[in-house]
């Protein structure tokens, strides 16, 4: 094909915005969004009759080629993206994990796993480790290497974690560089104990993942970074969001004017905790990742504090192992590989869930699937947005088709899925990345065509930090001048 695209006569759909227009797509790049736009015939041309055009998924949140837990993911970066764009997600941001705690070693081997790439990603980076060669590293990171978040584990006590001493440090330094600090917020010392009492108490099997780490552990880590965050005047991002109890801390704090990103993710949306108690290990192993799963009634709070704001965008934490690996834990639910897969079906459940239930709009939708993260991680719009100059990174969704998810006919590498037998209506029919058709129902991906997406730090949530800091110091000032007794 010549690379140029007319999407014809669909509903165009930005986060704050929808009309019926074309979109011609030209280099890779959308070059013009209005009615009635007349090509030449060597244009390919898509009918969008009665469909919605809109931006392509970014994930926030997800683990390709991880080594975790004794073993590694299975899908890596040209099945998970592959995955990905079979169900409307044209972007992922991965979490680079670094090798014995070094960052730019973490960073060369993760631009090595992303080298068969078939769309466009970025990196968030883990920081498990602090001294002072990982603090001049962030600076490398942000200044050279196009990273502008790093993430802080408050549990994975004795590998990734970190106390609140170096995480103190971390934010600070985060602060400095204009970089996102982003937690992954559970009570490491506590989770550690109740792993421990699950095991003397005999419950060895997954339903102890549950019993061991139960809300109050999120609600409190939550807290903790919240007020840490808040102590350095730093804007934080918390990942995974399980939970009522950690919502509501991330309600008050934004409240008090504070800068808290929540992130949920699919599987706390759609799914609860009563899988773990399946008798067949294989079965409950599956639904085993951390945060875990919560009761019946947290998935319904999460959706609607999504459709209120109170948290702003949806990940997946598409952290998959096969039930080979899962069986790594048979004997003792603390070596289940934690994780589950969502890249896939994200688009089409978050659709089902909150725009067919009629809790979102569908410029929300897009706000919450795409546009939201793109802002937040300073790409916008080039990313997340059908405007002239955007990537040409786009979906039709068919909202009168259907889905139906199973691992059949998924394209990640595991053989089982979380979401399996789940139908809904709305369907991705097309997917568009970097001005290519890559699904129309087959998919048709390049390896090595997906480009790294440089992020720059000091994002939209950075703006008025500054000022912020030196109305307080005043503050301070004057304060002890009252203060002081007069001589
Ligand atoms: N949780 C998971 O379930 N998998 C990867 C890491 C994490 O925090
Ligand atoms: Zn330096
Ligand atoms: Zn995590
Ligand atoms: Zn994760």
């Amino acid at each position: 094909t010549s690379g140029k695209i007319l999407v014809k006569g669909g509903t165009v759909v930005n986060a704050l915005h929808k009309e019926v227009a074309d979109v011609y797509i030209q280099d890779g790049v959308i070059a013009s969004v209005r009615p009635n736009i007349i090509v030449s015939d060597d244009v390919t041309i898509l009918d969008a009759t009665g469909k919605y055009v809109m931006p392509g998924g970014i994930d926030p949140h997800t683990h390709l080629s991880m080594e975790f837990m004794g073993t590694e993911t299975i899908d890596d970066f040209f099945t998970g993206q592959a995955a990905a764009l079979a169900g409307g997600t044209t972007m992922n941001i991965d979490f680079v994990i670094p090798v014995n705690g070094n960052l730019s070693a973490g960073f060369e081997s993760y631009m090595n796993k992303a080298k068969n790439s078939v769309m466009d990603y970025g990196f968030h980076m883990a920081v498990t480790r602090w001294d002072e060669t990982v603090s001049e590293d962030m600076e490398v990171m942000v200044k050279e290497k196009g990273i502008n978040s790093f993430k802080f584990f408050m549990a994975y006590k004795g590998s990734l974690m970190i106390n609140d001493e170096l995480l103190l440090q971390a934010l600070k330094r985060c602060k400095t560089l204009g970089a996102l600090a982003m937690v992954h917020a559970e009570n490491g010392d506590a989770v550690a104990e109740g792993q421990r009492k699950m095991i003397a108490l005999g419950i060895t099997g997954p339903e102890g993942h549950a019993l061991s780490r139960p809300p109050m552990l999120e609600g409190e880590a939550t807290a903790r970074a919240i007020r840490l965050a808040s102590f350095v005047n730093t804007p934080l991002y918390v990942v995974h969001v399980m939970s009522i109890d950690a919502t509501e801390e991330i309600a008050k704090a934004k409240m008090s004017g504070q800068k808290v990103i929540g992130e949920p993710v699919v599987s706390g949306l759609v799914l609860d905790d009563s899988w773990l108690w399946d008798p067949d290990f294989t079965t409950a192993a599956k639904y085993v990742m951390s945060p875990p799963l919560r009761k019946s009634g947290h998935d319904r709070a999460l959706q609607a504090a999504l459709s209120t704001g109170i948290l702003q965008l949806v990940g997946t934490d598409h952290c998959t192992f096969n039930s080979t690996q899962k069986t790594l834990g048979i004997d003792d639910f603390r070596k289940i590989p934690n994780g589950l897969n969502g890249i896939e079906e994200r688009m089409h459940l978050v659709w089902d869930v909150l725009v067919e239930s009629g809790q979102i709009s569908v410029t929300d939708y897009v706000r919450i699937t795409s546009t939201e993260c793109a802002r937040i991680f300073n790409i916008y719009p080039r990313k997340g947005a059908i405007l002239e100059g955007s990537d040409a990174d786009l979906i039709i969704l068919n909202p009168n088709a259907s889905f139906k998810i199973s691992a059949a006919s998924h394209h990640s590498r595991s053989d089982t899925n979380v979401y399996e037998g789940m139908t809904g209506k709305g369907k991705v029919e097309v997917t568009i990345s970097g001005g290519r058709i890559v699904w129309d129902g087959e998919l048709k991906v390049i390896p090595g065509s997906g480009k790294y997406i440089k992020m720059p730090p000091f994002g939209y949530l950075f703006d008025g930090i500054e000022k912020a800091d030196s109305a307080d110091l005043s503050t301070l000032r004057s304060s002890n001048t009252r203060s002081r007794p007069a001589t």
